[in-house]
């Protein structure tokens, strides 16, 4: 791979080889990324790149493209097969231009819809004060409950039941517990919202039938495509057929010019190969291997949101071990472990500052990982926040990690 690369620009290809190293070399627990698989990585990187196909199949608004309708056609129907979608939209080019496309069809600027605040668990997306649905829609916002730090479902029928929104949203970027969908959809329906979830981090254990998966009783799923699901970075939206025109007008020509076919393609690439046992093996393998993790942490001492996991994710409260979530990322990243800082429920610092870390285990699951190995990361983990301010420590703890990291090779 990438030898005319190497020829062309040697600057680039040595860049992208680097990267290439630190993926393989350290440990990598951010829970929203993943290693697609190289027959993913060539169909991104192919000959449909260089095609215009505005419109949709069968309805462009350029010629040439017989082949392409049939390259999108593909991804639309091994989708649809994969998560039971009656529509599929699969031109979305990443997660928020998915989500503005659904809420550009179902709502009008100053409508009221629910989601969940960001420092709990949500997303920019999903009513922010900062970001586009906060600033064009009246986003009201909820939470987690105090005690438990999970959903709680009265609550959030109550908030519905008083101010009526016409979209409520589910899904979440940092939240570690099953969702109950079927309670969001009975909700929605008792004051007449349109039923939403964003499930952008869980959608490959929601296709593998490892988590509830909502899209067929759902009005509209979103979902990013490089997350659980293991493809190529970009988004789909499935929705019922009732609202399939109004959902494909909001992408195109609503929001999005010409579709990144070369990357539809790739989807299509990862929508086959999640359809397979061992596909569902693996998303089983990812919880497993969360809470594995979760169990190594809180015995050296750590406190978990919510108290554990149910999916692929964990937030870890660093504070209560007298670390910042930014501290902590810093020592980790000295020590070769990759996570991000994130608030947890109630925070007290900033987005910039907050109290915890997110760590998951889509990656090394990929990598083969299993329980065995999760105490080995955790005790690597402990070791580097035990020497946040070591230096030389951590640079050991690095050399550790990287020779752990080769005995589960994945590029070669
Ligand atoms: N940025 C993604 C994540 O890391 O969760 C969400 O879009």
């Amino acid at each position: 791979m990438f030898e005319e690369l190497a020829k062309e620009d040697k600057l680039i290809y040595d860049l992208i080889i680097a990267e290439k190293e630190r993926q393989m070399d350290g440990i990598e627990l951010i829970p929203s990324e993943n290693l697609v698989t190289k027959a993913v990585l060539e169909a991104m990187g192919s000959y449909p790149n260089n095609k215009y196909s505005e419109g949709y199949p069968g309805k462009r608004y350029y010629g040439g493209n017989e082949v392409i309708d049939k390259i999108e056609n593909e991804a639309i129907n091994r989708c649809k097969t994969l998560f039971g979608a009656e529509h599929v939209n699969v031109q979305p080019n990443s997660g928020s231009p998915a989500n503005m496309a659904a809420y550009a069809a179902l709502l009008s600027p100053g409508d009221k819809a629910l989601g969940m605040k960001l420092t709990e668990g949500g997303h920019l997306t999903h009513g922010h004060k900062v970001n586009f649905s906060g600033k064009t829609y009246n986003f009201l916002q909820y939470g987690v409950d105090k005690e438990t730090e999970t959903l709680d479902y009265d609550a959030i029928a109550e908030i519905a039941s008083k101010e009526k929104p016409k979209l409520i949203l589910s899904g979440y970027t940092a939240y570690p517990r099953k969702i109950d969908f079927k309670k969001f959809r009975s909700i929605c329906d008792e004051v007449g919202a349109y039923c939403m979830a964003d499930i952008a981090h869980i959608a490959g254990l929601c296709a593998a039938g490892v988590h509830e998966n909502p899209v067929s009783y759902f009005d509209v799923v979103t979902t990013t495509t490089h997350k659980t699901l293991r493809g190529p970075r970009s988004a789909i939206i499935m929705c019922k057929e009732e609202i399939a025109e109004k959902i494909d007008k909001a992408v195109f020509p609503g929001l999005q010019g010409g579709p990144h076919e070369h990357t539809i393609a790739a989807k299509a690439v990862a929508f086959k190969e999640a359809n397979t046992p061992e596909f569902k093996n693996y998303a089983e393998q990812i919880v497993k291997n969360a809470k594995a993790l979760g169990e190594a942490l809180a015995d050296l001492g750590y406190r978990l949101v919510s108290g554990g996991t149910d999916n692929h994710l964990l937030l870890v409260d660093t504070r209560v071990g007298g670390i910042s979530g930014i501290d902590a990322e810093k020592a980790l990243e000295k020590g070769g472990m990759y996570c991000n800082k994130n608030t947890i429920p109630f925070e007290t610092g900033s987005p910039w500052d907050p109290s915890g870390i997110r760590i998951g285990t889509p990656v090394l699951t990929t990598r083969g990982m299993k329980e065995k190995e999760m105490n080995e990361v955790a005790s690597f983990m402990d070791q580097a926040l035990k020497a946040k301010d070591d230096d030389a420590k951590l640079a050991e703890i690095k050399v550790n990690v990287t020779k752990f990291c080769k005995q589960f090779p994945f590029y070669d």
